[in-house]
């Protein structure tokens, strides 16, 4: 069994380095895993799947899960704070299982639970407030609907530049509470955690033999975790730098 987890790409159309870490990461990575776990913020910005007919940007993205699923590898995506608006056509067309907020997996026999991570940062009240809005299908539905026009303008003015390192910088997002992760684990179950979100990747081994990973952001170089034989490891993005890649 190997299976990939990887979140908070924030795949952005003027970030072509991270694009190019992302292209080679599925060229060199991916190939020959049993799985792949995208556990949100793939996009940086997806106000619904009305924008993915005609964006050459996402459908080449789209293009390249779906090869890997053709390819057998299971590909899963759960939604991030930034594409929650992510729905069943974005999913069609990577070839991908949409995951809900939190999930359990199995890795040989071990329960493991999965999420984005926003549902921990639990001192952020007013983004917890806010979330407990956008995240239904009720929202989800009205972003559908927005005219084209509307939805460009909003999307366009989100992916600027500046904006783009000023929203993912980990310094603007509040930590996970340790106790809210250890409550979510013990309601499931599950002695792992994975989850990203931060932007402060890490391992939290605990002295009752509990673990939680923190992915890391793909602004930053630092590695994605993966499974195989019986264990976790950070593989650091080595194809190369992503400088060299994207230019
Ligand atoms: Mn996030």
């Amino acid at each position: 069994m190997r299976a990939i987890f990887i979140s908070d790409l924030h795949l952005n159309e003027p970030d072509a380095s991270t694009q190019a870490r992302f292209d080679a990461f599925m060229q060199n990575a991916v190939p020959g895993a049993d799985a792949l776990y995208v556990l949100g913020d793939l996009l940086h910005v997806w106000l619904g799947d009305a924008m993915l007919p005609g964006n050459a940007y996402v459908q080449h993205i789209a293009a390249q899960f779906a090869a890997a699923s053709a390819a057998g590898t299971k590909i899963f995506i759960a939604r991030g704070n930034r594409d929650f608006m992510i729905g069943r056509e974005f999913a069609a067309a990577c070839g991908a299982t949409l995951l809900p907020e939190q999930t359990v997996i199995e890795l040989d026999g071990q329960r493991v639970l999965l999420m984005h991570g926003d549902e921990l940062c639990i001192e952020d009240v007013r983004y917890q407030r806010a979330r407990r809005i956008l995240r239904t299908n009720a929202f989800r539905i009205i972003g559908n609907s927005l005219p084209t026009a509307i939805r460009n303008f909003i999307a366009q003015t989100l992916r600027g530049k500046s904006e783009a390192h000023k929203a993912t910088s980990a310094m603007t997002i509040m930590d996970a509470n340790p106790d809210a992760a250890l409550a979510a684990m013990t309601a499931h179950q599950a002695a792992t955690l994975i989850h990203g979100h931060t932007h402060r990747p890490a391992h939290h081994a605990l002295p009752d033999g509990r673990e939680r990973w923190v992915m890391t952001d793909w602004q930053q170089d630092y590695g994605y975790l993966e499974w195989q034989h019986g264990k976790f490891t950070v593989k650091p993005w080595q194809w190369h730098n992503k400088n060299s890649l994207g230019g």
